[in-house]
This record gives C-alpha cells, sequence and structure tokens, in this order.
C-alpha cells in the first residue's frame, strides 16, 4: 500500500470560503492531525452542521457527512456508537453548536462518546450574511441587533465543563500548528473532546478578527489542575489557548454502547430492541434528530 500523503485527506473540492475565511485553516487542522496520526483517510469520517463552517465536510478526502443545522453531533454519535473502530470529528459554527444545536452539547458532553467536535467560533451566523450570534460580544451591531447585542454571550468552555465534558481546547485559526497539536490530542482522547477554534469570519465579524485575537490570546501549557482553578482562569482570561480542562472518567462511556453491533439485549445499550449494526445506528439517528 502507498504511503500517505497529506494531499490523501483532501477530495479534490475546492473551497468556497471567502478568502482569509479562519475556517481553512480548521480544515488544515483536521487533515494535518489526522495525516501525523497516520489515520488513513478512509478510517475517519468528518461530520458537519449547517453555515459556512458546515462546509468542510465537502471538502475532507475520508468519509463526510453534511448533516442538518445543530445536529452534527447527533449523527456523529450514531457513527461513534456503532463502529468504534473509526475516528469520529465533527464540526460546525457557533450558531450551530451554541445556538440551535446547544442542547446535543450538553447531552454529548455527558455521554462522553469519542467524538473530537470543532466548533469555528466566529461570532456571527456568517452563512446567512451576518446576523448576531450566541457567541456575539454585548452590544455587537448587527442587522438582528442594530442597536447591540442585549444578551450575554454563551460561555461554551464553562458550560462543556458543567455538563461534564472530559477534554475542553481553545485553539485559533492564525496559529494552525498549535491547532494540529491540539485536534491530535483531541483525537486521541478517549471520550469526548471539545475545541472552540476563534475562526474570524473576514467579511461579517469586523470586531472580533485575527488581528484581535492575535493581541488577546494567551497560550496555556497544562490543563488546569481543579475545577477552581479552571474557573478562575476563564474568569481571568477571556481568550486562553491550549487544553484547559481534562478528565479522566473511566469507565469510558462508550463502553455502554459497544453492544450496539451485536445480538444483545443489554440493557445499558441505547436500545435493547437494536440487533443490528445498521438498525441500531438508523434507530440512534431517528431518535436523535427529533
Ligand atoms: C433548522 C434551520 N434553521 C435555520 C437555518 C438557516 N441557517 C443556515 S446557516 C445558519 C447560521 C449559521 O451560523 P453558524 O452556525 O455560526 O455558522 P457560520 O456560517 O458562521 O459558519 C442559519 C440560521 C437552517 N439552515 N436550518
Ligand atoms: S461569510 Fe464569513 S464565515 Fe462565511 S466563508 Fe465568508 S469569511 Fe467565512
Ligand atoms: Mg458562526
Amino acid at each position: 500500500m502507498a504511503a500517505l500523503e497529506l494531499r490523501d485527506y483532501s477530495n479534490g473540492n475546492q473551497p468556497t470560503w471567502c478568502p482569509g475565511c479562519g475556517d481553512y485553516s480548521v480544515l488544515k487542522a483536521i487533515q494535518k492531525g489526522l495525516f501525523e496520526l497516520k489515520i488513513a483517510p478512509e478510517n475517519a469520517v468528518l461530520v458537519s452542521g449547517i453555515g459556512c463552517s458546515g462546509k468542510i465536510s465537502h471538502y475532507f478526502g475520508g468519509y463526510g457527512i453534511h448533516s442538518t443545522h445543530g445536529r452534527a453531533l447527533p449523527v456523529a454519535q450514531g457513527i461513534a456508537a456503532s463502529r468504534p473502530d473509526v475516528t469520529v470529528i465533527a464540526a460546525g459554527g457557533d450558531g450551530d453548536g451554541y445556538g440551535i444545536g446547544i442542547g446535543h452539547l450538553i447531552h454529548a458532553a455527558r455521554r462522553n462518546l469519542p467524538v473530537t467536535y470543532l466548533v469555528m467560533d466566529n461570532g456571527v451566523y456568517g452563512n446567512t450574511k451576518g446576523q448576531t450570534s450566541p457567541t456575539s460580544p454585548l452590544g455587537y451591531r448587527s442587522s438582528t441587533s442594530p442597536a447591540g447585542n442585549a444578551d450575554l454571550p454563551i460561555q461554551p468552555l464553562q458550560l462543556a465543563w458543567s455538563a461534564g465534558a472530559s477534554f475542553i481546547a481553545q485553539g485559533f485559526s492564525g496559529n494552525i500548528n498549535h491547532l494540529v497539536e491540539l485536534v491530535k490530542k483531541a483525537i486521541l482522547h478517549p471520550g469526548f473532546a471539545l475545541i472552540n477554534v476563534f475562526s474570524p469570519c473576514v467579511v461579517f465579524n469586523k470586531t472580533n478578527g485575527y488581528d484581535f485575537y492575535r493581541n488577546a490570546v494567551t497560550y496555556r501549557e497544562q490543563p488546569a489542575a481543579s475545577a477552581a482553578e479552571y474557573f478562575q482562569m476563564l474568569a481571568d482570561d477571556p481568550f486562553p489557548l491550549g487544553v484547559l480542562w481534562k478528565s479522566e472518567r473511566e469507565p469510558a462511556k462508550q463502553a455502554r454502547f459497544a453492544t450496539v453491533g451485536s445480538k444483545t439485549t443489554d440493557s445499558m445499550a441505547p436500545d435493547s430492541r437494536v440487533h443490528d449494526s445498521q438498525d441500531g445506528l438508523l434507530e440512534y439517528l431517528r431518535t436523535s434528530l427529533v
């Protein structure tokens, strides 16, 4: 078999993102991370939501699923539950993951299946022309908040922690090498891993662009050692980058789902009526997508 090359992780489709969009770096970091871990593209699947960010699965050389708005995580978890041999990556935007799909983030974090979830956080609904999103700052002006955003922004890192996330990281599209390392660590983590990525929308978000983040971010070498340290860090520093939280939750929750593919009536399986891996996946998707 020919040695893997980085170009094997692209499928030849040319991205249609605007020049300078942060999402290019996220795609590159996923491709490089898998390549450096020697995970062949055919052993990986990238599930995306809807939005500019959601297009990321169109360009990936492995398997790709473009799901519906806010539903990348249910689909990704269905695959992770049925196919523990496959590396499952989910990706979407801040509107996708912290707005319409926020419930799925909470449940994925507490369920702890091995899914790496990258959120391309640009602080706007980019695809629909720049409306205020769940992570737009207070006072942010857009067509949906012409007098300035009056809603407190979502705090994804605190939220994920409180839902039980066992791996929480933050990266920046302006530093691909750093992001590649985060992606590799997240993939190697045996449970659910959230990576919030500051991924500038260069067209609609004129407030939080590359220069803003370059001046604002700080780099953390180690995850916080305790909950108190974690929350204090986030209170003191709004833009820390790195693996910020990591906990060993044993046994890994995915063990509960290992029976999905076999003939079993294990009451811990998501649905004990499920006897076949394909039926299991379809059933899981059907019940998760409502
Ligand atoms: C159920 C549903 N509601 C609304 C939409 C319209 N819609 C498409 S993309 C989008 C927002 C995308 O914002 P975000 O997730 O932040 O992604 P970005 O485009 O910024 O990458 C919305 C509301 C949709 N496609 N489906
Ligand atoms: S509109 Fe913004 S988020 Fe969408 S592709 Fe262009 S720069 Fe990227
Ligand atoms: Mg967005």
